[in-house]
């Protein structure tokens, strides 16, 4: 039986709640300042989540809203300046501290460390995004704490593609089966089990609905001491929040030798 020794995160939706609050509002501050009079609310932001990757997503809606946009010249590249804009409004409000992390994430992460797992980050979001949030939330080494960013652009092919999580374990240089993979999204699922990743479901609002197939368990969050994780599906952790004892013990089930 190979031993756990690392944890792969997502970060949007899983680390932190950045989706309806930070990513919206950052591309909503981007098309004002563009003066395009584009504007996505909540719910119409939920369902363009279907796409990942900012760029794609900006694409998705004017293929929705604006087709005829999508054969203009040079319209590539308006699409990269958009999404560039929205990446600096984006920075600027985690460095205001505007989206902390979620509930029980930071416990994990430093008791993870604390015993001797090995973290690592894979997500669709841009680079900067994610140095942008974990300074912002674990402080300036807090970025150091994950061995491992694979990020954005660096794959071809975004979530539900597994390449991202591929790209992690290179990194990690592990096999799947000594990791744990964390995800909010049935694309994310979708793409850590094509990397043969067991994975761990937190969902958040705009996912809780959801197709999980595939996913060891889903919870309705980390938990802390106190404020309890809610089982959705699976097996219910050993302690009532997401612990190192309750991640060996699903480790030990993805296994099948629990
Ligand atoms: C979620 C995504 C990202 C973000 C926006 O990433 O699909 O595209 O919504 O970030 P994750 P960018 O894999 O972490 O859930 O605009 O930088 O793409
Ligand atoms: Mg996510």
């Amino acid at each position: 039986m190979q031993p756990l020794a690392a944890l792969v995160f997502d970060v949007d939706g899983t680390l932190a709640d950045t989706e309806r609050d930070g990513h919206r509002v950052a591309f909503n501050r981007a098309f004002d300042e563009a003066g395009l009079g584009w504007h996505w609310d909540v719910a119409r932001y939920g369902r363009l989540l279907r796409v990942t990757g900012g760029k794609e997503r900006i694409r998705q809606y004017l293929s929705e809203d604006w087709p005829d946009r999508l054969r203009e010249p040079g319209i590539d590249e308006r699409i990269r300046a958009l999404h560039a804009a929205k990446t600096r409004h984006y920075v600027a409000m985690l460095e205001t501290g505007a989206i902390p992390l979620r509930p029980g994430v930071r416990r994990l992460l430093e008791e993870a460390r604390a015993g001797g797992l090995r973290l690592a980050i894979a997500t669709t979001t841009t680079p900067e995004n994610v140095t942008a949030l974990l300074k912002a939330t674990l402080g300036g080494d807090g970025i150091g704490w994950f061995e491992v960013i694979a990020a954005g652009d660096v794959v071809p092919a975004k979530k539900p593609a597994p390449d991202i999580f591929h790209r992690a374990l290179q990194a990690l240089d592990l096999p799947p089966a000594a990791c744990l993979a964390f995800e909010d999204s049935d694309n994310g699922v979708r793409a850590a089990r094509g990397a043969g990743l067991p994975v761990i479901v937190t969902t958040n609002e705009y996912t809780r609905d959801q197709d999980f197939t595939g996913a060891l368990v889903v919870l309705d969050g980390f938990g802390e001491p106190g404020a309890p994780a809610t089982v959705l599906a699976g097996a219910a952790p050993v302690s009532p929040y997401v612990d190192v004892p309750s991640l060996l013990h699903w480790h030990r089930m993805a296994q099948g030798s629990a």
